[in-house]
């Protein structure tokens, strides 16, 4: 491409709104625009790498034997009630009217579509197992779309679907998708971890992973061991819990010798942080009680003063869709108090008991009266009819649950795939039924797998590039080798570069040539900024037959070698990165 007629348009200063560093690169090199909130436009280099992203993802879906289709966005909103998700997506499902007035939803997601295709299309277990993919737009109307292509509306995902007759095809399936996402994510550049994760709302019977791009501006903690290969995202993860098997042994367990539980004034001292000034108590002495709403009925969350409640592990306890905190109208009338003066005893709702706040012996809360507290409050005694689980998240050197040396150690991530193992519970929905060889019926066994097509660019640059902008794996730039002429009124070096450029053009490296008429340290700075791994300035050493050589995000600085020899250094150059993958 010559950049004279490219539409390139960079920008000299960062976008003031963009906070991610991947959302100010690609809006100042010139890779994205913003339509609307949470909505792009690719431009030609950000097309490019898009394009290059989904040759990846096609080929290894295709090595694993998944076969590419291309699904309407457009779903009929009866496909939702029948699978039972059109109540439970509130505002995120975008729905609209056709010219008819029949509903419709834009597709968030395609198990319905895909589930209602298979169960017209296959019947007999000749047919499976078989596995579908497409690269397609999503629409998620995100309540707040934010860091660029890393959380938007409208965003590409390649989603694939896997349809079995027994549970071992699935597995079998499964893994075969687990190790083509290593292979994508490896040929991306990127570095990640697959953690196990929480199913959440799409249920599913067995097992999920999530991909986590490694990368200071992800979203998500990703819980990891310094010792062994333990790994769960936040929601999932867990502690090595003390051993409190059931309520029955938490009466059991309980000293008859212990004080009895006593009010005390705390005029003010409502949260943690008071009690503890206020009191010259330890967090980790307290008990915190936190009510929620869990699909319109209350219930009580206990947890230690030092811990955070996490919310998925609740929901999941509960089987709820929806939870959240209660207001403070509704935790007076429930606990007769104002806010941070709820407590678990003498409480009418159902309380829920993280495993670590229930081993407290003698405890602190709330006394469920404002300006009031209670003190040596003994759990198995105090408020019997509890329900322990682990309703806590884990923490940073917490010891390791999977073996005895190792802490845990917190990191952020970038979740840029998901793979489930979904069981038949669309299949059962939508009557995706088999015949197996004994003659009977049985729902057809299904997994999905999703991987983030849009947000890898965005995942990619967090994790490559320095102060001069983004440093692009050979394996996704939009152009490989970056060509710069410093004086456009030197027909030695223009020659020079038109004949090298040529030659690019015809080994298939995608060459950029910037053959604008600007000063040099404006093409470099954009060359810099773009991210090309490749760099060859043509400049006065041409009149001896020599060019620089900048491989672009490596420390060896620019290297001069004869012009003749700058298509196999390009080869050899590519190829190592191509494998690798890395910069
Ligand atoms: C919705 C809306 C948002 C959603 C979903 C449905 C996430 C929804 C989960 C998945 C599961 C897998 C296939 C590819 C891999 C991920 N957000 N999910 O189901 F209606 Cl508004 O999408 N789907």
């Amino acid at each position: 491409m010559r950049q004279k007629q490219a539409f390139i348009p960079t920008l000299r200063e960062i976008p003031a709104d963009a906070e991610a560093v991947s959302h100010q690169l690609l809006l100042k090199g010139g890779f994205i625009r913003q339509l609307s909130a949470g909505v792009y436009s690719f431009l030609p280099l950000g097309r490019r790498v898009l394009r290059n992203v989904e040759a990846i993802v096609r080929e290894e879906m295709e090595a694993a034997g998944a076969q590419e289709v291309l699904l309407p966005a457009l779903q009929p909103a009866d496909l939702w009630r029948q699978s039972g998700r059109y109540e439970v997506y509130g505002p995120e499902l975008i729905r609209l009217e056709d010219r008819n007035g029949r509903e419709f939803a834009l597709g968030p997601t395609h198990e319905e579509v895909i589930t209602q295709l298979i169960a017209q299309e296959i019947s007999s277990y000749r047919k499976l197992p078989v596995t579908l993919f497409q690269i397609q737009t999503k629409f998620r109307d995100e309540r707040r779309p934010r860091f660029g292509l890393l959380r938007g509306r409208e965003f590409v995902m390649k989603d694939a679907y896997s349809f079995a007759a027994d549970w071992e095809s699935l597995d079998a399936t499964y893994r075969a998708m687990y190790d083509a996402y290593h292979r994508i994510f490896e040929r991306c550049g990127l570095q990640f971890r697959a953690v196990e994760a929480d199913a959440g709302a799409i249920g599913g019977e067995g097992g999920t992973h999530e991909f986590m791009a490694i990368a200071a501006s992800g979203e998500d903690d990703v819980v990891t061991c310094s010792h062994c290969s333990y790994a769960a995202n936040m929601e999932k993860a867990v502690g090595r819990n003390v051993v409190i098997a059931s309520a029955e042994t938490l009466i059991a367990s309980v000293d008859a010798a212990a004080p009895q539980a006593e009010k005390f004034h705390t005029p003010g001292l409502r949260t943690i942080d008071e009690l503890v000034s206020g009191l010259g108590l330890s967090s980790s002495e307290l008990i915190k009680t936190l009510i929620y709403m869990a699909d319109g009925s209350p219930v009580a969350v206990l947890a230690r003063g030092d811990h955070e409640v996490n919310e998925t592990k609740v929901k999941n306890t509960l089987q709820a869709v929806q939870l959240e905190l209660a207001d403070s109208d509704a935790v007076r009338s429930i606990t007769g108090a104002a806010s941070g003066f709820a407590g678990p005893v003498g409480l009418d709702i159902p309380v829920l008991a993280d495993f670590e706040a229930a081993a407290l012996g003698q405890a602190v809360a709330g006394a469920n009266e404002t300006d009031y507290h209670m003190r040596n409050i003994v759990p198995g005694r105090d408020f019997p009819q509890v329900r322990l689980g682990d309703y806590r998240n884990v923490q940073e050197n917490e010891p390791c649950p999977n073996c005895s040396e190792g802490s845990l150690r917190i990191i952020r991530g970038i979740e840029i795939g998901h793979v489930f193992k979904l069981g038949t519970k669309y299949s059962e929905k939508l009557g995706a039924d088999f015949v197996d060889a004994s003659g009977e019926s049985n729902p057809i066994i299904m997994g999905c797998y999703g991987i983030g097509v849009s947000r890898l660019l965005s995942a990619v640059i967090e994790q490559h590039y320095d102060e001069n902008g983004m440093i692009w794996p050979a394996s996704l730039a939009p152009h490989k080798v970056h060509i710069i002429p410093v004086s456009h009124q030197d027909t030695a070096q223009m020659a020079a570069a038109e004949m090298l450029y040529d030659q690019m053009q015809a080994a298939g490296f995608e060459p950029l040539l910037d053959d604008r008429e600007e000063r040099l340290g404006v093409k470099l700075k954009d060359s810099d900024l773009i991210g090309a791994p490749i760099r060859v300035v043509i400049g006065k050493g041409i009149s001896e037959g020599l060019v620089e050589w900048k491989q672009r995000g490596s420390s060896e600085d620019v290297v001069r070698i004869p012009l003749a020899e700058v298509p196999s250094k390009v080869l050899q150059t590519l190829a190592v990165k191509s494998t690798s993958g890395m910069t």
